[in-house]
C-alpha cells in the first residue's frame, strides 16, 4: 500500500478565528490532501480538497474519504463523484480528473450543513489520523459572518442523495393567492438535474419573456400581466433588461425600478419573476461585470425575502470561452448569495446560450469544468427554426447531468423573425415537457416580428386577453401554456 499523508488545513474568515489547524506526520513522497474550509456560516460551511501528487509518477487515481460528526452532511459537491454510507463520504473522481501527473493536482469542493468537521479521513485507502478542528465555536455570532458580498458563501442546496424529509408546512405565506404557480410551489430550489418546489418535487415552469424594457414598456401593466397570470394561465415572466442598446447602462437606477416593479407584480399574480441581465453585444459578459456586480447586489438585497425570484445573470455569452464565463458566473454568484442566500441562479452557456453547439463545442466542457456554486441551473437557448436535431441532442444529453432552464428560445428564426416553424416548436416542446425544462418564449410584446405573441398595435390598444390581439406564435404558445401545469404537493 502506498503511504500517504493528509494535511488538515482550516482557514476562511471563521475558521481562522479558531486557528483549527492538524498536521500529520509525513512520509516524503506520497499523495497528499488538503481540506480547506473556503468559508463558513452559522449553519453549514463550504470547503474544498485538494488532492496533490507527490510523487514521481503518474497517480492512476484518487480516493479521498471523510468522516462527518452527527448532524453534519454533504449536500452538494462537484469536481468529484460521491457515495455516502452512514456519516462516511467517498469522494472518487468526477471522470476526468482520475489521473494526477507527478507533481500535480486536482480540486473538488464541497457544500456541508452542519458546522462539525471531519473526524477521520483516508487517502487511497490509508487511514490517516486528524486532529479534529473545533466546531466553529466562533461562528456562533453574527459579526464573524462573513459580510462582503465576495466573501459569503452559498448555501447549501438539495441533491439526489438528500435524505431529510421533503417539509409540507410553508415558510413563507403564498404570493398572489393558494392556487397560483407561487403559492402552490413556493421557495424553488435546484434538486439533482431539476427545477423542485417546496415539497421537492421537480417542475416544470412555462411563461413568457418580455421583450427588451427599453423599447416596449407599454407592454408590462396591470391589464397585461393580469391576461399573462389568467388568461395564458402563464407560471413564468422573464424580465428581459438589456445591459447595452439603450438599456441599463444608461440609466442603472431606472432600469433596477422597472425591473423591481415588474418583480412586485409578478409576485401579485402568483407568479415567478426570472430577472434576466440581458446581455447580448458585446457578448463576453465580463465585459459588463462591475454592472452586474451592482444590479445584482441592489435586486437581489431588494427581493431576498421573495420567493418568486430566480436570476438570470448573463442572458448570451458570445464569443468568449465556457472559462470566461464560468470566471464571470464564480464573481456574480457570490454578490447575489449574499443577500439572497436561497434563490436559484441560472449561468448562460457558451455560443448564445446554445451549451457551445453554436460555437462547435458542446455540454462537455461545461459538465468537466461546472461553476462552483449550489443551487445553480443552466441557459438554454433556441429558435426552433434554426435549432433543429443536434440541438435537441445536446440539450437532451446535457440535461442528464446539467440543471437545464430554457430562459429563451423562440418559434421562430434565430434573428427573431421569419415564419413560425411549427413542426420543429412542437418537437422542441415536446422534448422540454418530458424532461421536465422549464421555459420561457421570446417574446410577449407586440414587436413587428414574427417572435411576438402580440400583433402590432396591441400594446397601444391596451387589450391582451383572447386571441384577437394574437400572432401565429403568440397562438401557438399560449395554447400550450394554458394546459394544466404538474405541481404535485406531496
Ligand atoms: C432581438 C429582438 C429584436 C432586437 C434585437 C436587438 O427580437 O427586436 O432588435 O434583439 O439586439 C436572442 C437574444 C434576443 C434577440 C433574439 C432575436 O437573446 O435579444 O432579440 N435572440 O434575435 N438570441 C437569439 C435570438
Amino acid at each position: 500500500m502506498r503511504r500517504v499523508k493528509l494535511k488538515l488545513l482550516v482557514a476562511g474568515a471563521v475558521a481562522a478565528a479558531v486557528s483549527a489547524v492538524a498536521l500529520v506526520a509525513l512520509p516524503a513522497s506520497a499523495e497528499t490532501a488538503a481540506f480547506t474550509v473556503t468559508n463558513s456560516w452559522s449553519t453549514g460551511y463550504q470547503a474544498s480538497v485538494v488532492v496533490k501528487n507527490d510523487t514521481s509518477s503518474t497517480l492512476a487515481t484518487w480516493r479521498v474519504q471523510l468522516t462527518l460528526p452527527s448532524g453534519t452532511t454533504v449536500v452538494n459537491a462537484w469536481n468529484t463523484t460521491t457515495a455516502a454510507s452512514g456519516s462516511t463520504y467517498t469522494f472518487t473522481p468526477a471522470g476526468w480528473n482520475a489521473t494526477i501527473a507527478a507533481g500535480a493536482s486536482t480540486e473538488f469542493g464541497m457544500i456541508v450543513d452542519g458546522t462539525g468537521r471531519p473526524t477521520a479521513c483516508t487517502v487511497n485507502g490509508a487511514a490517516c489520523g486528524i486532529t479534529t478542528a473545533p466546531t466553529t465555536p466562533a461562528a456562533t455570532t453574527p459579526t464573524t459572518v462573513p459580510t462582503s458580498p465576495s466573501a459569503r458563501p452559498t448555501t447549501a442546496s438539495p441533491t439526489p442523495s438528500r435524505t431529510t424529509t421533503p417539509t409540507a408546512t410553508p415558510t413563507s405565506p403564498p404570493a398572489g393567492g393558494t392556487g397560483t404557480p407561487v403559492g402552490i410551489n413556493g421557495q424553488l430550489r435546484v434538486c439533482g438535474v431539476h427545477l423542485c418546489n417546496r415539497y421537492d418535487r421537480p417542475i416544470q415552469l412555462r411563461g413568457m419573456s418580455t421583450h427588451g424594457l427599453q423599447w416596449f414598456a407599454n407592454c408590462y401593466n396591470n391589464a397585461s400581466l393580469d391576461a399573462l397570470a389568467t388568461d395564458w394561465r402563464a407560471d413564468l415572466l422573464r424580465i428581459a433588461m438589456y445591459v447595452q442598446e439603450g438599456g441599463y447602462e444608461t440609466d442603472p437606477p431606472g432600469f433596477t425600478a422597472r425591473v423591481d416593479t415588474l418583480v412586485d407584480m409578478a409576485e401579485a399574480r402568483g407568479m415567478y419573476a426570472l430577472i434576466d441581465f440581458h446581455t447580448l453585444t458585446p457578448g463576453d459578459p465580463n465585459l459588463n461585470l462591475d454592472r452586474a456586480k451592482t444590479f445584482f447586489a441592489a435586486v437581489s438585497k431588494r427581493n431576498a425575502a421573495k420567493t418568486n425570484v430566480i436570476y438570470e445573470i448573463a442572458n448570451e455569452p458570445n464569443g468568449v470561452s465556457w472559462a470566461g464565463i464560468k470566471s464571470y458566473a464564480e464573481q456574480v454568484i457570490p454578490v447575489i448569495r449574499a443577500n439572497d442566500p436561497d434563490a436559484v441562479v441560472i449561468v448562460g452557456t457558451r455560443g448564445w446560450s446554445s451549451l457551445g453547439v453554436s460555437d462547435g463545442s458542446g455540454s462537455a466542457e461545461v459538465i468537466a469544468n461546472p461553476v462552483r456554486a449550489s443551487n445553480i441551473m443552466y441557459a438554454f437557448h433556441f429558435y426552433a427554426a434554426s435549432h433543429k436535431d443536434n440541438y435537441r441532442a445536446e440539450l437532451e444529453k446535457a440535461s442528464a447531468t446539467l440543471p437545464m432552464f430554457v430562459t429563451e428560445f423562440g418559434t421562430v428564426s434565430a434573428n427573431g423573425g421569419g415564419a413560425v416553424d411549427t413542426a420543429s416548436t412542437s418537437a422542441w416542446l415536446d422534448l422540454l415537457d418530458r424532461l421536465k425544462i422549464s421555459y420561457a418564449n421570446w417574446t410577449y410584446s407586440d414587436a413587428g416580428e414574427g417572435s411576438a405573441a402580440f400583433r402590432a398595435g396591441t400594446c397601444a390598444a391596451g387589450t391582451y386577453t383572447g386571441t384577437g390581439v394574437l400572432s401565429e406564435s403568440g397562438t401557438l404558445l399560449r395554447n400550450r401554456i394554458r394546459t394544466a401545469d404538474d405541481f404535485p404537493t406531496s
